[in-house]
């Protein structure tokens, strides 16, 4: 072995240990909390061949600092019911990192939500914010309030409540929340009126994925699933592979599932399933999209009754049904590890040869295993649902200049940065002796822009 490569496994085997101390420091100080220390793991163990590269890293701390929330803020959201009954909820909002910018991020409403569910999606806005090139830090809020079985009225009850806590913690330069499952124009809208009679100023760029009367920017509603789309596009295109004339299923059934189908067939695939948390359909014809949005965006329908419309199509009453059918493409767009490494191996053994991440950690750490081990090519969350976020920025870049750029001018700038993040996560893949391998890619090129800010920035 030469000076050199001694060096360099010496340093290997010191960036191993750091990375399995900090990790073993994480759980043992949050025990309970399952997505959050899944979500840690899946990123620190891809940066080893960085910290051996670049010890500095390890001599400034940056992953105990990475790891630790800069603010976490849980609060009692209580409201009244239309039977005049007094509820009670818990909101939260982790401000994960602002090294590049405000933090930034969604609200979940969804009763699962715990401090957990927020903290992983939290830490994973780091990265994917970083991807983007835009100057946006990294956070991600909540309730464990159920929206599904709530009428107009107890929805804006609640996120006038939930507002009531939350606006002195946010503002345009500090902390921006946006839509994520169960929070979409609706609740955006109700919760940007609260923060205004509270802050008595109409600051547009403190919320994004706003109505469009009210300073929302076209191309919000379609960025995430579109943007899917225009990631695993490029991914396919690199590997000779292309969505026309594939067969594609999309799980879930809101707002990223329902762009993703509408691009993904719009490139000439055909999307014959989705699904929501109940069950799924197959249309061998193709999904009627039309109809999807009918049910799911107009009105506040189940899945099954597409059926009723369609009768030739079939509804298997079971979610993860979905990921039995034969497919070219998995696009996964409903909730975080809806695939586990049985449901990988069911893909691969139908011969699936692409799958891409729409929803937030869809794939558990052993499902993704499974498909890099066979030669499936994989789209990560991080990458490639970031097109979401994106367009929230460019949101508030239009907020903050007070103007509003066209439809078309949004989907470009939409599909030159999802161009760009695949192409700078493949670099960071080869840079770091991982060709192709997009996972280490994403989490490499996302973690270099955000450890050198926050050297820069100090110990703070
Ligand atoms: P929506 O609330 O619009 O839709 C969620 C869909 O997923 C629904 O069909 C829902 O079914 C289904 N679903 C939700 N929870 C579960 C569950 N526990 N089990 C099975 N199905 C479930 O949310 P979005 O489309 O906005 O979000 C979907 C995913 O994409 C999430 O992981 C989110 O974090 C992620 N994401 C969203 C972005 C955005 O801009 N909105 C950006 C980037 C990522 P049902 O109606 O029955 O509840
Ligand atoms: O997970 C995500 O990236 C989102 N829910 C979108 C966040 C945002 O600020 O637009």
């Amino acid at each position: 072995m030469s000076t050199i490569e001694a060096t360099l496994h010496s340093n290997e085997q010191k960036a191993k240990q750091y990375v399995k101390n900090v990790y073993h420091a994480t759980e043992q100080r949050n025990p309970h909390e399952t997505e959050f220390l899944q979500a840690v793991k899946e990123i620190v163990d891809s940066l080893v061949p960085v910290l051996a590269r670049q010890p500095q890293y390890m001599e400034s701390g940056i992953l105990e600092r990475l790891l630790e929330p800069e603010k976490v803020i849980s609060f009692r959201v209580p409201w009244v019911d239309d039977q005049g009954k007094v509820q009670v909820n818990r909101g939260y909002r982790v401000q994960f990192n602002s090294a590049l910018g405000p933090y930034k991020g969604g609200l979940r409403f969804h009763p699962s939500v715990n401090e957990s569910i927020i903290k992983f999606l939290g830490f994973e806005q780091i990265f994917k914010n970083s991807l983007t090139g835009q100057p946006i830090g990294g956070g991600k809020g909540g309730s464990d309030f159920d929206p599904k079985d709530k009428t107009d009225m107890e929805i804006m009850r609640f996120c006038q409540s939930f507002m009531t806590e939350l606006y002195e913690h946010i503002g345009p330069d500090t902390d921006v929340p946006a839509g994520d499952v169960g929070v979409n124009a609706r609740e955006i809208g109700y919760l940007f009126g609260q923060y205004k009679k509270l802050r008595g100023t109409f600051e547009a760029g403190v919320l994004t994925g706003k109505g469009l009367e009210y300073g929302g920017s076209l191309a919000r509603t379609e960025a995430t699933g579109y943007g899917l789309v225009y990631f695993v596009q490029e991914m396919l295109k690199d590997n000779g592979l292309e969505f026309n004339g594939s067969t594609v299923i999309v799980s879930g059934s809101g707002n990223v599932s329902i762009y993703a189908m509408e691009k993904a067939a719009e490139f000439g695939a055909k999307v014959v399933a989705c699904s929501d948390s109940d069950g799924c359909i197959y249309d061998e014809n193709g999904i009627d999209l039309d109809t999807v949005k009918e049910l799911k965006e107009a009105g506040n329908e189940r899945i099954s009754a597409y059926t009723e419309s369609h009768p030739n199509a079939k509804y298997l009453d079971d979610c993860s049904s979905i990921w039995s059918i034969p497919c070219d493409i998995a696009l996964p767009c409903a909730t975080q590890n809806e695939i586990d490494e049985e449901t990988a191996k069911a893909l691969i053994a139908n011969e699936v040869k692409a799958v891409g991440e729409g929803a937030n950690m869809p794939s558990t750490n052993e499902a993704i295993d499974v498909f890099r081990n066979n030669d499936v090519l994989f789209a990560p969350a991080k990458a490639a649902n970031a097109g979401g976020v994106a367009v929230s920025a460019l949101e508030m870049a239009q907020n903050s200049s007070k103007l509003m750029w066209s439809f078309e001018d949004v989907d470009a700038r939409l599909q030159d940065i999802m161009k760009d993040i695949y192409q700078n996560s493949m670099q960071a893949a080869t840079d770091y002796g991982t060709p192709g391998n997009l996972v280490a890619g994403a989490n490499i090129a996302g973690f270099i822009k955000v450890a050198d800010a926050m050297i820069a920035q100090g110990v703070i």
